[in-house]
């Protein structure tokens, strides 16, 4: 055990300047065999139905030389950037409730590490082709664990994710567009409340509040789990009831400094879950439009990437490259933009906010909403 007392790992929101990210690799991913909650995500007219396996060694070298140059101009600025180490996610999971073909990969860390404060917390996934993924940075936690007497490595409790876990009614091959807004319209998704289920980019950090959205990949009992596991934080239920395929909330709300927040414009917060905001002045505005009609080939998420920024601090953004017409935004709120080129690395799982995890903001724990 390190006797520095070095503080390694500290980040309680968004926005406070970055010095210290864990950034995602593309290494062996897979895309998984059919299983419910991930069958739900896939838009009904993705080239992605149907399909799975490694994915092809060409795109994972284009997406590795991305996330690579991404971590060097991190770099550049001065913040310090870890790696995951691979596991081969050609093996699959089996536990005495399922088995799945393979897994997914080591991409992206957003959606399994929590930051809160000193601690980093291992979501349980919702996936079954994701049960495993926390061995991908088990290397990095034991690493922040002998360096920093503070730092608290937790893990939620694993989940069994039986069939029960689902509800069927989302397995049906064509549910169409309409039934799926009506559903999520009525908070009816494809996780039932069998047992608490999180995503961590279902998570978004405000200091002395989380806000976690309610929907395909976490469940209120998930909420609840955090409520209890985070005593002194307030957590806050949100959902965006115009998507048809809610999974993770950081291409649909996005902090960008105190008192101010993107929201996605199909995907807006309902009127009632605005008002803490409202009442300490902060103000939620559309983000731009995407510069793209499609997501690029083999890519589970939407063309919403476009607003999935990393904060550098409040008045920097990363902004992926070809996404023009949310740097132009930027600029206009007075951001600073950092334009990296991510959009061949999106199919991995996701954009800038995505393929990243929080190791250490500066900054305390603040309370926005008083
Ligand atoms: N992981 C974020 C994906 C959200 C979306 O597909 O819009």
């Amino acid at each position: 055990m390190s006797d520095t007392g070095k503080t390694i790992v500290n980040s309680w929101n968004e926005w406070d300047p970055l010095r210290h990210v864990i950034v995602g690799r593309a290494d062996d991913c897979h895309i998984p065999a059919e299983e419910p909650a991930l069958d739900a995500k896939v838009p009904e007219d993705s080239d992605m139905r149907g399909q799975w396996g490694r994915r092809p060694q060409e795109t994972i070298d284009r997406a590795n030389e991305l996330l690579n140059n991404f971590a060097s101009q991190l770099e550049k600025r001065g913040i310090r950037v870890d790696r995951p180490t691979s596991i081969d996610h050609s093996v699959p999971v089996e536990t005495p409730d399922f088995s799945t073909e393979s897994q997914f990969g080591c991409m992206p860390p957003r959606d399994v590490l929590l930051t809160v404060g000193s601690e980093m917390l291992e979501a349980t996934m919702s996936y079954r082709c994701r049960w495993f993924e926390y061995l991908n940075y088990r290397p990095l936690m034991q690493k922040y664990f002998e360096e920093d007497p503070k730092f608290r490595h937790e893990s939620a409790p694993k989940p069994r994710l039986t069939d029960a876990d689902y509800h069927p009614d989302y397995l049906s091959e064509k549910i169409g567009v309409e039934k799926r807004l009506k559903w999520t319209a009525e908070k009816f998704f494809v996780t039932t409340e069998e047992e608490p289920l999180f995503d961590a980019a279902d998570v978004l950090r405000f200091g002395r509040d989380l806000v976690v959205q309610h929907g395909f990949t976490t469940n209120l009992k998930g909420i609840e789990w955090l409520r209890r596991h985070f005593p002194d934080h307030r957590v806050h239920a949100v959902n965006f009831p115009g998507d048809p395929y809610p999974i993770h909330i950081d291409a649909t709300f996005t902090p960008l400094r105190p008192g101010l927040i993107l929201n996605n414009p199909q995907r807006r917060l309902p009127d009632e879950q605005r008002e803490m905001f409202q009442k300490n002045d902060w103000q939620i505005v559309d983000s731009a439009q995407p510069a793209h009609n499609a997501p690029p080939p083999l890519c589970y998420s939407s063309t919403w990437l476009s607003m999935n920024v990393l904060v550098l601090d409040p008045k920097t953004v990363c902004v992926e490259k070809s996404e023009v017409y949310q740097a132009e935004q930027m600029d206009k709120l007075g951001m600073e933009v950092v334009e990296v080129d991510l959009r061949d690395a999106y199919a991995f799982g996701g954009g800038l906010h995505c393929c990243t995890a929080d190791v250490y903001r500066e900054g305390v724990c603040e309370d926005y909403f008083p």
